[in-house]
Formats: structure tokens, sequence, C-alpha cells
């Protein structure tokens, strides 16, 4: 046993202790492989994107020598995307965080004891919570730990020590569509199954570069054998439509003209499904008169496009028997998002494309358990969809985790934004962030780092100690990663997938499971999580909660049947017969309102908050640069394989029209400037922006000092694909 297992079981002798005594790889803390263990293959999902592929990690002789696609996985079918065939290498990193770090008196981050470091977590979030109520208190996590453990945390945070917010980087991502098909379906219910990928005879993606960001989703159109028709609907020639068969370039945040023009000649020329839009929808007639005023011919000049090519789009839809509509980032991410993607899911609505093969209003998630947040993360709904106003959701949570009624929050509290506003007012001084890097990732850097540096204790519990986010915590929590811990993730089409420990986390590092476990010891409130001993032991909950809501996985009996039957996606009720292949939703055209009908929700399109003018003359759009970059590339960028495959300089890309205009060059370098913050980068002269538009990629971590701070009015979400930018030689030196 090591020393500082001994030194933590000698600082305590709570249940916790005394069972980490006898069981202590339960804790994560299990023998070193010897060299006379079993060569294995073990299969287990992906933990970078929603796709969710599974891979084999091989091990020989205790060593894990490689890692291979899983050619049985229904997702992948024996494919994975760089990222994935790199996923072990990035575990060895010397940035890991091995040790609890703690802000000493110089003010320097130093290592310090688990003991040391949960006593410090409990006095100063006990501090604040005397002193300025629980409101003072929040937590952001993420949609990247398994479910397991966004159900601990949510549970743990809100209702074992009591904070009075939480939200998560989910928010940044997924919060649109959730908000969206909340109102539309009634539940936040994406209907598809990736086998609807192979039998669309038209597929338009929207805002979504599927062949960098879901690159075997874009493998899975590939083996359509319909020869299908591909629109995609991006302002920037992307990879993915340089691949499509059309390519509607919009201008940037335009889509809801756009989408409203294509509904006003499908219902012009009759090419509806006024049988379905009659048994199993609301609101048609009123929708009819509003995208009477957007004929083509009326928006082109707004959409960027001509009303040819609008009417043009129009007719393969309505050609289209099967027609799937996919989106991602350019929808969510706007200052209209949810009207947005509520307009996409009005023209599956209006044609009868949902329920059937190949059909479907398809948001696709990004992290890897990106879905599991929005059913446990405790964010923003109570468990499984349930609200925290109703007290009978809360009487049933309290009932399932065994703790009493009272200690269930009665408000979901602030959004991402609204705490970080909350920073800046002084009303939440204690912060706790979970496998999230903000001080990357959100939006308006200053203003976020300004809040950062003023709060009176921050938590950073991460798999590395150096991300640009634990740079201003006073405590660094040491996680294991993917690959380093057991539970299940939920991909994109609802799968509830297997991850499984592979191999121990570097130094004193603990699955977040087990450091919520210590938390709840060390705050006192151990008792009240004493059957949360592992992610496998707390499934059961987690199935209970789902019993008698839409995403019911009442029947999937542990884990041993999600691994044999290469995950299951949900709703999959008690008694239901083991599936066999993918399922879609919404068969039977009953929707989740009361009245079983889907709701044609629409709204009158808003200008971008921040437009361009003479001093900022550009559009900057930001998003994915490569399929080997992850986010603010804490993991990706220490791969060497990853790196390589990476472009080694950030770079802007720009039109040619626009940099003749500006004397510039390719490779030039440059400054680009917002209202907010500035950045250098290296002048790319490309085909695939149109003039007046730049693009930038996200895992830069000065990106988001330009972003403008504007944010969808329902979802909260950020729109982080538009503000107005400034561009000129940078002065060398
Ligand atoms: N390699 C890699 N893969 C990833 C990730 C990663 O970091 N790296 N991240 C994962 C995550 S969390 C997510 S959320 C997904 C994101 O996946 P995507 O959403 O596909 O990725 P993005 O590049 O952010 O944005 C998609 C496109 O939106 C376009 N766009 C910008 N503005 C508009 C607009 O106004 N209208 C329309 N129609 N389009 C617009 C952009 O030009 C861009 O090409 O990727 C996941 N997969
Ligand atoms: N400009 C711009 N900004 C964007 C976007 C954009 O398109 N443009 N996209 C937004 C979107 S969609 C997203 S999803 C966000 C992503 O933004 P982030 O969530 O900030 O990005 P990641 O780099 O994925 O950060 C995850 C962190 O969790 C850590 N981690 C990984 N696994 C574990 C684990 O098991 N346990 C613990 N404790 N830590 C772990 C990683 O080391 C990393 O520090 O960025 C958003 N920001
Ligand atoms: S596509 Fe996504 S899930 Fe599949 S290997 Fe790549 S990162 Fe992993
Ligand atoms: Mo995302």
């Amino acid at each position: 046993m090591s020393e500082w297992v001994r030194r933590l079981l000698y600082a305590e002798d709570g249940p916790l202790t005394r069972e980490l005594l006898r069981e202590p790889s339960r804790f994560g803390l299990g023998q070193v492989p010897t060299a006379t263990a079993p060569d294995r293959a073990t299969r287990l999902v992906c933990g970078y994107c929603a796709t969710g592929c599974g891979l084999v990690v091989h091990e020989k002789a205790g060593e894990l020598t490689n890692l291979s696609p899983s050619a049985d996985y229904p997702v992948n079918l024996g494919m994975a995307c760089p990222k994935g065939w790199e996923a072990l290498s990035v575990l060895d990193a010397e940035d890991r965080a091995t040790t609890p770090l703690m802000r000493d008196a110089m003010g320097r981050l130093s290592s310090a004891s688990w003991p040391r470091a949960l006593r410090e977590f409990s006095s100063r979030f006990k501090e604040l919570i005397e002193e300025h109520g629980p409101e003072s208190c929040a937590f952001l996590s993420t949609g990247q730990i398994v479910t397991e453990e966004m159900f601990f945390l949510g549970a743990l945070a809100r209702f074992g020590l009591g904070f009075g917010h939480g939200d998560g980087n989910t928010r940044q991502c997924m919060a649109t569509a959730v908000t969206a098909y909340k109102e539309s379906f009634g539940f936040d219910a994406p209907p598809y199954s990736y086998d609807d990928f192979e039998e669309s005879d038209v597929i338009v993606l929207v805002g979504s570069n599927l062949c960098i960001a879901h690159p075997i989703l874009w493998e899975r159109i590939c083996r359509n054998p319909h020869d299908p028709k591909i629109v995609v609907v991006d302002p920037r020639r992307t990879e993915t439509a340089m691949a499509a068969t059309h390519h509607a370039a919009i201008r940037p945040k335009a889509d809801l003209e756009f989408f409203y023009a294509i509904a006003h000649v499908l219902i012009e020329e009759g090419s509806i499904d006024e049988e379905f839009i009659e048994a199993h929808t609301e609101g048609f007639a009123a929708f009819r008169e509003h995208v009477a005023g957007f004929s083509p011919e009326a928006v082109a000049a707004e959409v960027g496009t001509s009303a040819e090519s609008i009417r043009e789009i129009a007719e393969l839809i309505a050609s289209g028997e099967r027609v799937s509509f996919w989106w991602t980032m350019g929808v969510n991410q706007g200052h209209q998002a949810v009207r947005v993607a509520q307009s996409i899911i009005d023209l599956a609505l209006i044609t009868g494309n949902i329920g059937r093969p190949g059909t479907g209003a398809n948001s696709i998630t990004g992290q890897c358990n990106a879905m599991g947040s929005r059913m446990f993360s405790n964010t923003t709904s109570l468990f499984c969809g349930r609200s925290f106003e109703d007290a009978d959701h809360r009487r049933e949570v309290a009932e399932v985790l065994g703790l009493p009624e009272e200690s269930i929050n009665t408000r979901m509290g602030r959004s991402y934004d609204e705490i970080v506003e909350g920073i800046h007012e002084g009303r939440i001084r204690g912060l706790w962030i979970i496998a999230t890097n903000g001080a990357h990732s959100w939006i308006h850097q200053r203003g976020f780092r300004e809040a950062l540096a003023k709060l009176d204790f921050l938590v950073v519990q991460d798999m590395y100690a150096s991300t640009e986010t634990a740079a201003f915590a006073d405590l660094v929590l040491p996680a294991a990663g993917w690959g380093e811990k057991d539970g299940t993730f939920i991909n994109s089409e609802r799968r509830i997938g297997l991850v499984k420990k592979v191999r121990r986390a570097p130094g004193q590092a603990l699955s977040d499971f087990n450091i919520f476990r210590l938390i709840a010891e060390g705050w006192g409130c151990g008792a009240s999580f004493d059957r949360w001993k592992s992610p496998e032991e707390v499934f059961p909950m987690m199935r209970a909660l789902s019993r008698g809501t839409p995403c019911d996985f009442g029947g999937i009996e542990g884990y041993e049947m999600l691994d044999r039957l290469g995950g299951v996606q949900w709703p999959f009720r008690e008694g239901e017969p083991e599936p066999e292949a993918g399922r879609r939703l919404f068969e039977d055209g009953r929707f989740h309102r009361d009245d079983g009908h889907a709701r044609i929700v629409f709204e009158s399109p808003q200008a971008p908050p921040e437009l361009p003018d003479e001093s900022f003359p550009f559009i900057l759009l930001t998003g994915r640069g490569s399929s080997s970059q992850w986010h603010t590339q804490t993991r990706t960028g220490k791969s060497e394989v990853l790196r390589v495959l990476s472009p080694s300089h950030t770079r802007v890309e720009m039109s040619r029209i626009d940099a003749d205009v500006l004397s510039l060059c390719d490779g030039d370098r440059v400054r680009v400037a917002s209202r907010r913050g500035e950045m250098h980068a290296t002048l790319a002269v490309r085909p695939t922006v149109a003039p007046g538009q730049v693009f930038i990629a996200m895992h830069d971590p000065a990106v988001n000092r330009l972003t403008h701070p504007a944010f969808d009015p329902h979802s909260r979400q950020p729109s982080y694909k538009h503000c107005a930018v400034h561009i000129e030689k940078a002065v060398p030196g």
C-alpha cells in the first residue's frame, strides 16, 4: 500500500477509510499488473466524441500493447478516427496531475496529501456557505466523465454539500438542442439511430462539419447504398461541404430565413404531408401564415444565396422519400439558436420525415457523454428530465436515492453565463470545476478570467495539472481519465455503452467517482452516500430514476448486458425483448407532449448582436480544426502522432479577394482583433471562406479572447460563431 493511502487512513477513520483499508482496489489502487497476467482484449467505448465508437485495448503480459477499433461494435463497425487510435498514448503525459495541489503562502501550487486537500475543500466551501449562504457556491460539470460520476456529482454537490448552482460545459454545446426538443417534442429526445444515415435518400447537414468532427458518422454516410443527395448548409466550404453533392453557403446566422424560405416553397408547392401534420402536430396554420412572408426571392439577399438555389434545395427535400436533417454547432451556437433548431424540426414535421427509417430532425451531440449529462448531471433538469420545482418529482428522486426530501433543491439555479455574472457581482464566491477547461473554452475570456481571479475559492478537478483553468485554482484534485475507470457513456443515438478500467491512473490520481466519495466523507455527509460504492453499484439507481420517463432503460439488467449487446439505446423498458438493431423514436407518431402532438415553433428572425463595421469589418467563425485536435488540446496535444496530423500553427483562413484588398499573402503573420481582445495567427488564403468572413479553429486558447458574449435567450448557449474582427499584418518583433 502506498504512503499516501496509509496517511489517508491514519488521518481519518470514517467508514469509508475502513472500507478503503479492506478493499483498496475499489479506489483504483489495485496491484500493478504483473508479468504473469494473462493476455487480454478489453472492449470499451471511446472517450472523445459522442459517436461512441467501440475500441479494443490489447494487453500482453500485463502491459497494454495497443488499441484497435472494434469490428463488431454496432456504432463504428471496425473503424476509428485518429483520436481513437491514439487514445492510450495521451494518458502518460508528463503534466498529468499526480497529487492534489494547493496554493501555498507564496502563491504557488504545491503538492499536498489527499487528507489535507479534502480538509481544505470542506473547510473553505463550508466557510462560504456559513457566511454567504448556499447561493454563494457553484459547480461546473462536464460531458466527459462517466454517467455514474455525473450522477454522483449532481447528487453530492446539490443534495449533500448544498451548493445553490451547478451547470456544465454542455451549456456551451447542447443546451440549444435540449431546449428545442423539450418545447417541440415535450422531452429532450434525439429521435434517430445511426442506421438512418445509411437509409436516407436525402441527407441535410446543417452547421455540421461531420468529416472532421464525427468522422465515423461520415463513414456511415459513405456506406449508404441509396446514392443519397447530401446537402451541407454552412457558410464555409468545409471538408464536408466539399464531399457533399450540394452546398448552401448561406451567410452566417441566416439559417432562420433560409429554412423559413424552404418551408415557404414546400407549402406553396404542396410538398408537405398534410395527413401527418393533421394527426401529429400543432401550430401549422400559424406557421404557414408566418412563412408566407419568406419567399426565396424576398430573403435571397439576406441569406446570401440565389432564390433559385433555395428552390433547388426545397425541391430536393420534396423529392426525397426518406429525408434526414442533422445539425450540430453551426446551429446550437447562435443568438437565435433554439428557433433555428426548431425551424429544422418544423421541416421534418411538415414533410412527415420523422419516425421512419432514414428520416428525423437529428441533433448530433459533441462530447462522449453529452447525452449522459443531459439526463444525469442535475444541471438543466432534475434527473431524467424532472423539474426541481415539482414536489412530486423531488419526492421520487429522494425515494430512489434514500435521501430526505428536504435535501433536494427546489430551484435549478443559474446557468453557466449567470454563474460567471454572479461571480462578477460578488454573489458567487466558491466554484468547483470538474473536467472542463473554461479558461480556454468559455466565450469572452477576459471576462471569464477576471471572474476566476475574483473567486474566494476555486477547485479544479482534472487529469492534467497544466490546464489554463488549473492555473487559477486554489486547489487542484488529480483525476483518473478515460481507460482508468469504469462506468457508462451515452452516445448521440442514445446508446448506453461501457467504459472500463484498463490501466491504473498515475500517482495518487483517483477516479472522479472516488474523489466524490472522499469529498462526501470529508464533508461529513458520507452516511447519506453510503450506497454509492462503485459505478456499477449506482447503475440500478440510475435505472430506477429512468423508469416511467421517456428515457426509461429499466430493461438493462446491468453492465454485463451492456457489454454483451454492444450497448443499448434508450428507451429499453423492463420486459421488452433484447434489441437486435438500431431503434428510432416516434414510429407511432406520438410525441411526449400531453396531447401527443409535436409543436411547430417559429419566431421572427433577429439580426446578430455584433455586426461588422468599418473598424471591425470581418465576421469571425470558429469551430473544429481537424480530426486530430480535441477542444482545448489538454489530451490530444500530448500525442506526437496527433500533433503531426494537426496544423503546426494557428491559422486564420481568409478569401483571396479580402487578402488582395489588404495586400496580405498566404503565410503572413497577422494580428486579429475584436472589441474585446487580440491574438496573432498565420494567414491562410483559402477558397473555403467567403469574402467578409474569416475562420479560426477553437483549439488555440487565444480564440475566445475575441468572441462576443451573446447568448440564445432560451437556452443560454453562447454564440461562438459570430463576432466582428479586424485583421492587419503583424508588426514584427
Ligand atoms: N476532431 C474533433 N471532433 C470533435 C470535437 C473536437 O474538438 N475535435 N468536438 C466535439 C464536440 S464537443 C462537438 S460539439 C462537435 C462539434 O461539431 P461541429 O458542429 O460539426 O463542429 P464546428 O466546427 O464547431 O461547427 C460546425 C460548422 O458550423 C459552421 N457554422 C458557423 N456559423 C454557422 C451558421 O451561422 N450557420 C450554419 N449553418 N453553420 C455555421 C462552421 O463553419 C463549421 O463548419 O464535434 C465533436 N467532435
Ligand atoms: N470559440 C469557440 N469556443 C468553443 C467552441 C467553439 O466552437 N468555438 N465549442 C464549445 C464546445 S461545443 C465545447 S463542448 C467546449 C469544450 O470545452 P472544454 O470542456 O473546456 O474542453 P476540453 O478540452 O474537452 O476540456 C475537458 C477537460 O477535462 C479534462 N478531463 C478529461 N477527462 C477527464 C476525466 O475523466 N476527469 C476529469 N476530472 N477531467 C477530465 C481534460 O483534461 C480537460 O481539461 O468548448 C466550447 N468552446
Ligand atoms: S469518431 Fe469519435 S468516438 Fe470514434 S474514434 Fe473518433 S473520437 Fe472516438
Ligand atoms: Mo461540444
